[in-house]
């Protein structure tokens, strides 16, 4: 429904009038804030309902994205986009004096995720509404979301994120939708007198689960879904059990923080209870709304619910299901387990052992006893069916419990249909190594689905500038379908359209620069490069092998002042995981580096290293559009796909990567010509593996460069890092370089002085960016959700419907 700009304005001062007996003039930005927020809500409540009663009515199968992180960033812009009335609703604001870029700053970033994990989820919440399909998220309502990053002498300290502190404008709170979950003592099976088996709880902590729903808005298709995050709560039944202060705030911590240090035992307990918490209250909602509105018999679930596990934190998904099946459905196993098949699907996010989730068999008994049960009995039907078709050392590698330990990965692999990988490469690696095993086993259940981005947030939204040019040369049919983004390679010799975007390209570095300089006072030139790696700060990304370089400019410029190079800022935006000691290490490095290049009267303004601190999806949108270079330069094999280099590449950015995740993909799709590739093959990779010949201390023996860039960290010349400084060193030469950064240092320093050369033809360099804006149309997250709801979920998208 159109927005009439004059009722608009209207019905904004009356809101104000009624909720804070204010008028405009003395409203604050926050009054306002959440006056607009609440008029949004109320104009698409109605599609709200609508969507929900649509799905019900015509018994419309949906799928559940159950995920423990979701990162939506802010949400103000985004709605009104996806309801049609961005345009009209900044004019309004402007004829009332307000900027609505202003505004939108006022709104809490919502934080309930650690990186890329969590972002996708988002996109995919996105564009599974806009592509009209029956889908909602299922998580957990953090109190607290991942913590604000500030830099003290140059290290990471972590503050609390209190970003429901004021109140959450989108969410709602369902009391009425509540559902108990259970944890903790002990289960044992009793014979009813039906001479049925029942599980027998004794002892056990009666949580309640909370739903707060918010509303997932479609891009102008009066779709509305569900986010579903559960808060937990005290039930009534259990107020005398929690008499303590003490006891209250245990129990209350459990959705307080996001991945909780699990680094000791009581983290490990917290994060393996939030899983169960927030995979329980999901089923349970499921099954009761299934049976409640859609009146089937349960042995059909399949055929209207579907379930996605994403990474292996709700892997529990698969002994949850099982049990309210059979204890709660009285089901029998077989029929139980062929529903649990059928409706459940996995996505692998990681190749990282560490990351590939196992809990010790006591923490899983004590923690929760059925789960546990199930489980066992799940593993020991597994190794009876497949030790008649497969060897026994297969069976044995692949099977559940092993070794002490339950592997979520193997529960979420043996109890789902589908399993995919998030790129082409991360896929194949799947199948050729890291699940080789369970790929011999269930060779049908593999399948790749490549990560993709919501692309209207991360252009239309996120780059004005860039979005008006693309208008004017190619139309807007972009905006809705970002396929037609291809129109711009009519245009890559048009010096006019070219300029245009490079005039588009320097507005949003200038305001690049002036946010650089009001957040952490360093001056930098919207004529240099941006060269820019944003992401999580992990050694196998690589952040370190991107400050050797910089090292090594530094370096040169100050043995041979004259050096012709380009300007360039390198931009840094990263958190590192509070017990990762060694990312903050090679934080505090980079800091220090910055502080000691910045302030070097000989470089001037040819090198800044700029790291702006607490890296969030608000942050990305302002980076991003501003960025030229885009690092992508994790060890190849490592990264599963990446998403930051598609949101650049959207933005003109020209990618710098190693072949590993979807730089691969991006690669196909640009041309060699047009992106630069550097480092070893995963293939070359592995032959270091299997050879075992790589020798870090042989690199640095035989190559001056390397000596010199590495000794920086040790000889004083980087200042302030003499223990950090020997740590980085002995890790790339007492403990043989883990990331083969030094193998890859001179390949990734001659792709770097390409750049350079490139940077300064720039009429080259613009055409570069505008086939990477033109190609970038295939990284759509409205593309993958499509390939998963026909592949996987077995979903239909609805036909846009009109509300009355
Ligand atoms: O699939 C989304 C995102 C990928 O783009 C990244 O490459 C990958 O690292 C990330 N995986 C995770 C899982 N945990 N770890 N590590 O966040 O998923």
């Amino acid at each position: 429904m159109a927005l009439d700009k004059e009722i608009f304005k209207e019905e904004l001062k009356q809101r104000l009038r009624e909720n804070y007996a204010m008028e405009l003039e003395d409203a604050s930005e926050q009054e306002i804030f959440y006056t607009l927020g609440a008029l949004v809500k109320a104009r698409y409540s109605d599609a709200w309902r609508d969507t929900w009663k649509y799905y019900v009515d015509k018994n419309k199968k949906q799928v559940y994205y159950f995920s423990i992180e979701f990162l939506p960033g802010r949400m103000l812009k985004s709605n009104l986009l996806n309801l049609g009335i961005l345009d009209t609703a900044r004019e309004a604001l402007t004829d009332l004096g307000i900027h609505l870029d202003d505004l939108a700053e006022v709104e809490k970033d919502m934080a309930l995720g650690n990186g890329g994990l969590g972002r996708l989820a988002s996109c995919f919440m996105d564009s599974i509404a806009s592509g009209g399909f029956p889908g909602n998220g299922n998580g957990i309502r953090y109190d607290y979301g991942l913590f604000k990053q500030r830099f003290v002498d140059g290290y990471q300290v972590e503050l609390p994120d209190e970003w429901l502190q004021s109140g959450n404008i989108w969410e709602v709170r369902r009391e009425s939708k509540a559902v108990d979950v259970r944890v903790g003592g002990h289960v044992y099976l009793a014979e009813t007198n039906d001479g049925k088996l029942k599980p027998v709880y004794e002892n056990e902590r009666v949580l309640r689960a909370v739903p707060y729903d918010t509303g997932m808005v479609g891009y102008e298709n009066n779709v509305v879904n569900t986010l579903r995050l559960w808060a937990v709560e005290i039930p009534d039944s259990e107020e005398d059990k929690y008499q303590s202060i003490q006891g209250r705030r245990e129990l209350e911590d459990l959705t307080a923080v996001l991945y909780p240090d699990d680094s000791n035992e009581q983290g490990r307990l917290i994060r393996l209870t939030q899983e169960y918490f927030f995979v329980s209250a999901g089923i349970q909602s499921i099954i009761r709304h299934y049976k409640k509105w859609f009146q089937k018999p349960i042995s059909k679930l399949s055929e209207y619910v579907s379930i996605h596990i994403n990474d292996t934190h709700p892997a529990l998904c698969v002994p949850e299901m099982m049990r309210i099946l059979i204890d709660e459905e009285e089901l029998s196993w077989e029929q139980a387990w062929d529903i649990t098949v059928k409706v459940m699907s996995y996505t692998n996010h990681t190749i990282m052992a560490e990351a590939l989730e196992k809990w010790s068999i006591d923490l899983m008994q004590r923690t929760l006893p059925r789960m546990y049960q199930i489980m066992e009995e799940i593993d020991a039907r597994y190794v009876q069916t497949m030790q008649e078709l497969h060897p026994h050392d297969l069976v044995e590698r692949t099977r559940i419990i092993r070794n002490g330990q339950v592997h979520m990965a193997h529960l979420s692999i043996i109890g789902s249909h589908s399993t995919n990988g998030v790129a082409k490469l991360h896929s194949d690696l799947l199948k050729s190594v890291v699940l080789h095993d369970f790929y011999i086993i269930y060779p049908d259940r593999f399948n790749n689905k490549t990560n993709g981005i919501a692309q209207r947030r991360w252009s239309q939204i996120v780059n004005e500038p860039m979005s008006n040019v693309l208008d004017e040369t190619i139309g807007k049919t972009w905006r809705q379908d970002s396929g037609d983004l291809k129109l711009l390679r009519n245009y890559q010799s048009d010096q006019a359209v070219l300029e245009k975007l490079a005039e588009a390209k320097k507005i949003n570095k200038q305001k690049l620069a002036d946010y650089i300089l009001g957040t952490t006072d360093i001056e930098v030139s919207a004529d240099a490069i941006f060269d820019v790696q944003i992401k999580r700060l992990h050694a196998y990304k690589r952040q370190l092998l991107n400050l050797l370089h910089i090292i090594k400019l530094y370096q040169d410029l100050k043995e041979n002042p004259s050096l012709e190079m380009q300007k360039r800022v390198f931009i840094f935006g990263a958190k590192a995981a509070p017990s990762y000691h060694y990312a903050k290490v090679i934080i505090k490095c980079i800091n220090e580096t910055a502080n000691l290049i910045n302030n070097d009267p000989d470089i001037k303004d040819r090198i800044k290293i700029v790291f702006l601190p607490n890296y969030n999806v608000s942050l990305a949108e302002k980076i991003i559009p501003a960025a030229d270079v885009s690092e992508q330069i994790s060890l190849a094999s490592k990264e599963a796909s990446g998403t930051s280099n598609m949101k650049l590449m959207l933005n003109g950015a020209i990618t710098l990567a190693t072949l590993d995740g979807a730089n691969v993909e991006i690669r196909d799709a640009v041309g060699d010509d047009n992106i630069y590739i550097f480092g070893l093959t995963e293939k070359e990779v592995y032959e270091y593996y299997e050879n075992q010949e790589y020798s870090a201390q042989r690199l640095y023996d035989e190559n001056a460069v390397i000596r010199r860039v590495l000794n920086a960290f040790i000889d004083g010349t980087i200042p302030n890092i003499v223990y950090e400084g020997r740590e980085i060193f002995d890790s790339l030469i007492k403990y043989n370089d883990e990331y083969f950064l030094l193998r890859d240092f001179d390949s990734y320093v001659e792709a770097q002085e390409e750049i350079d050369k490139a940077y300064g033809d720039q009429t080259f360099w613009q055409k570069m960016s505008l086939i990477n804006i033109a190609n970038a149309g295939r990284f759509s997250s409205d593309e993958t959700v499509s390939r998963y709801a026909e592949d996987i979920w077995k979903i239909e998208s609805k036909d846009s419907f009109v509300t009355e």
